[in-house]
């Protein structure tokens, strides 16, 4: 093993199931050691689920994410690259939140995110939380590298657009933070894909907005229908631009991730929804978020443990590309 850049518990000495949880083990923001900075990727929770428009319960996805997080390691076999030794990581722990707002929560969480580690370096991942904290993450992460003008690269992976304008009179949701993110230019809608878009819809209306803003849409029926060729082309597209990743777990077949509040049936299995991680090898990210996972839901913990693989998938494209 060469020396590693995130120094974790040596699991053969000190159990994964002992200790105070982080995410994947990683040391808590104040213990990185000094020679491990500056810090490249700082994981926090947002346990906040205010923006639900159907069952509650993603507060807990942070919570939950880090426990079920023990199990993972550090090695890609399929990127041949050590995570941990390439780069920095650390369990900032949890933005504030005010469970009754979800304007002043998203406020809260982008004050205490755009502090975090090196504003200049470190990049972010939010744990979420349902997915109004992604519009936090993305302003963070927009905000740390000076605002550009073209707003970042977006891709989304999700069972819904959420690019609706507003819900039961409320403009701050989870079904709203690309819209939102859209309308203040931290997403550039044309360096935008959505992959994994599933119905029944509302109505053919709510296809619209997306389609008018020219954000690219790969229905899972379009990927399973093919769809690969699909990707690998809106990546090409959006080639070494900086891009922002999120990932909300509904996208994932409620057969293999069940605790999720508004779920949508068929999807991407967990091993399809890997190797589609994978296979955005090259991309240049910035920033990135999981969310929607609902542990109440789910007593096996499968969607918690797959939300960490997806951290782990998502943390290794960065490896890799730096390695
Ligand atoms: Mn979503």
């Amino acid at each position: 093993m060469g020396q590693r850049r995130t120094r974790l518990p040596d699991a053969r000495v000190s159990p994964r199931f002992a200790g105070v949880c982080t995410f994947c083990r990683y040391p808590r923001i104040e213990d990185v050691a000094p020679d491990a900075s500056p810090i490249d990727w700082a994981l926090y929770g947002i346990p906040f689920d205010t923006g639900v428009t159907y069952r509650p319960g993603a507060r807990f996805g942070p919570r939950a994410i880090r426990d079920a997080s023990q199990y993972v390691k550090c090695y890609s076999m399929e990127h041949d690259v050590d995570v941990c030794e390439v780069l920095s990581l650390t369990d900032a722990g949890d933005a504030p939140v005010r469970p009754y707002s979800v304007k002043e929560t998203l406020d809260a969480a982008v004050g205490f995110a755009k502090d975090v580690g090196d504003s200049g370096h470190t990049k972010l991942f939010a744990v979420g939380g349902d997915h109004s904290i992604a519009y936090a993450n993305m302003r963070a992460t927009w905000e740390r590298r000076g605002s550009p003008a073209g707003g970042l690269a977006l891709v989304h992976f999700d069972s819904h657009l959420d690019t609706v304008d507003t819900v039961w009179g409320e403009k701050w949701t989870h079904a709203s933070p690309f819209i939102r993110a859209i309308e203040d230019g931290i997403i550039d809608p044309k360096r935008m894909v959505s992959i994994g878009i599933k119905g029944p819809l509302n109505s053919r209306d709510d296809l619209d907005y997306a389609k008018s803003k020219g954000v690219e849409l790969i229905t899972y029926e379009d990927w399973r229908t093919g769809g690969d060729a699909r990707v690998a082309s809106a990546m090409e597209r959006i080639g070494s631009d900086e891009a922002y990743l999120t990932f909300d777990i509904d996208c994932v077949d409620p057969a293999y991730a069940p605790g999720t509040g508004t779920l949508g049936v068929g999807g991407f299995t967990s091993a399809e929804a890997l190797t589609l991680l994978r296979s955005l090898r090259g991309v240049n990210l910035v920033g990135a978020d999981v969310v929607e996972v609902l542990p109440d839901r789910d007593p096996s913990c499968i969607t918690a443990f797959l939300a960490a693989h997806v951290i782990f998938e998502v943390l290794a494209l960065d490896a890799v590309a730096r390695s």
